[in-house]
């Protein structure tokens, strides 16, 4: 954990207290610590919203621990009307922030296992887990916590993942490290998972290519097709049809360097020449769309603190708001449906060795 992780915060946004929304005095509602500030009721959860403040191995910038809590503090400025949802966020359901995952453990190994533990109680089905990340890494440990879901069911060939990014994260090592953030994809389609599907790409090394190219579980839109002034709007068209295809259950990882550089300065490796926020936007909604598809999970990841203007956690919160809003719509129109009965606010991390094994397992 960064030690002045809470000190950084107040630095970063003075007024928590006070919403945006005009004309409407909200601010006694107002609840510190939970995202959009929004008040808990009872011990129902619809769904939950995890803060994994993870930072292990990311390259180049810092303070992916702290981007987490600079996100459930910067949704305080983020509006609760959702325009496509036609009301104001919670909608009838119930949001919980849970206490954040405790980053224990002694290696890196202890460490993912520890994050599937964290993560597992929430993937019973009977609610819709929101997870703020943290560096990438934690899409293995959270696929393997995924793998319990009743629509997963043991096996991960039924998932899909789709990712937005701006790096294929698809290396089998960054300086020797297996579960380097720039491997996340790789380890989750070593774990089994169907199908992958990438969107904004635009940063990836030759053997990435190569497997983009021969991996027919992958399928990559990259962002020099999409974001293309002169025929974008037609590769765009086929990536939002092909996402309203989707069948089965479905993972949305949103790594937010898949966005553009311009609007997320501050996340480990902005990278220019991404998607717009309106596409990010449209990228969920029509996930979220699919009619034989049920999104089962998602989550924003690589976010940090940015100083001086919370631009950066402002623009995370505000794509972990759209995802909520688009969840709520799901389920009032019926295609979002509890696999399980509600398990209520406590739950404990289970106990996982599946990371600790691999390694062992490997060593000759
Ligand atoms: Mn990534």
């Amino acid at each position: 954990m960064q030690p002045n992780r809470r000190l950084d915060l107040n630095n970063i946004n003075q007024q928590p207290q006070k919403r945006l929304c005009k004309g409407k005095d909200v601010s006694e509602e107002y609840v510190e610590g939970n995202f959009l500030g929004l008040p808990e009721k009872g011990s129902e959860v619809d769904v939950a919203i995890l803060q994994l403040p993870y930072e292990l191995t990311t390259s180049y910038g810092q303070g992916t621990a702290g981007g987490p809590a600079a996100c459930v503090v910067a949704s305080a400025q983020v509006e609760l009307f959702d325009a496509s949802l036609g009301e104001d966020l919670p909608a009838g359901s119930a949001l919980f922030t849970a206490p954040e995952w405790d980053a224990e453990g002694n290696s890196l190994t202890e460490q993912l296992d520890n994050i599937t533990g964290y993560l597992k109680p929430w993937f019973a089905g009977d609610c819709f887990p929101l997870i703020l990340g943290g560096e990438h890494g934690i899409l293995p440990p959270l696929v393997m916590a995924a793998q319990h879901h009743p629509l997963v069911d043991e096996d991960l060939s039924r998932l899909t993942i789709v990712q937005i990014d701006a790096h294929a994260d698809l290396r089998q090592q960054l300086d020797g490290e297996r579960y380097s953030h720039a491997c996340a994809a790789s380890r989750s389609l070593d774990l089994g998972v169907g199908r992958l599907f990438q969107i904004g790409i635009r940063a990836y090394s030759k053997q990435e290519a190569e497997v983009i190219e021969q991996d027919n579980r992958v399928k990559t839109f990259f962002a020099r097709d999409t974001q293309s002034p002169s025929n974008g709007e037609e590769a765009w068209s086929s990536c939002l049809e092909e996402l309203r295809n989707l069948s089965g259950p479905v993972h949305l990882t949103i790594d937010i360097d898949g966005l553009d550089g311009s609007i997320v300065p501050a996340t480990g490796t902005p990278v220019p020449g991404g998607l717009s926020f309106w596409q990010a936007t449209e990228t969920i909604e029509a996930v979220f769309s699919a009619a034989d598809a049920t999104v089962i999970s998602a989550d924003v990841n690589e976010i940090v603190a940015q100083e001086h203007t919370p631009l950066t956690q402002f623009t995370a919160a505000m794509i972990a708001t759209k995802v909520i809003a688009t969840h709520v719509k799901a389920r009032k129109e019926g295609r979002w449906i509890s696999t399980a009965a509600q398990a209520g606010k406590k739950r404990h991390p289970e106990v996982s060795h599946f990371f600790k094994n691999q390694i062992q397992s490997e060593i000759p």
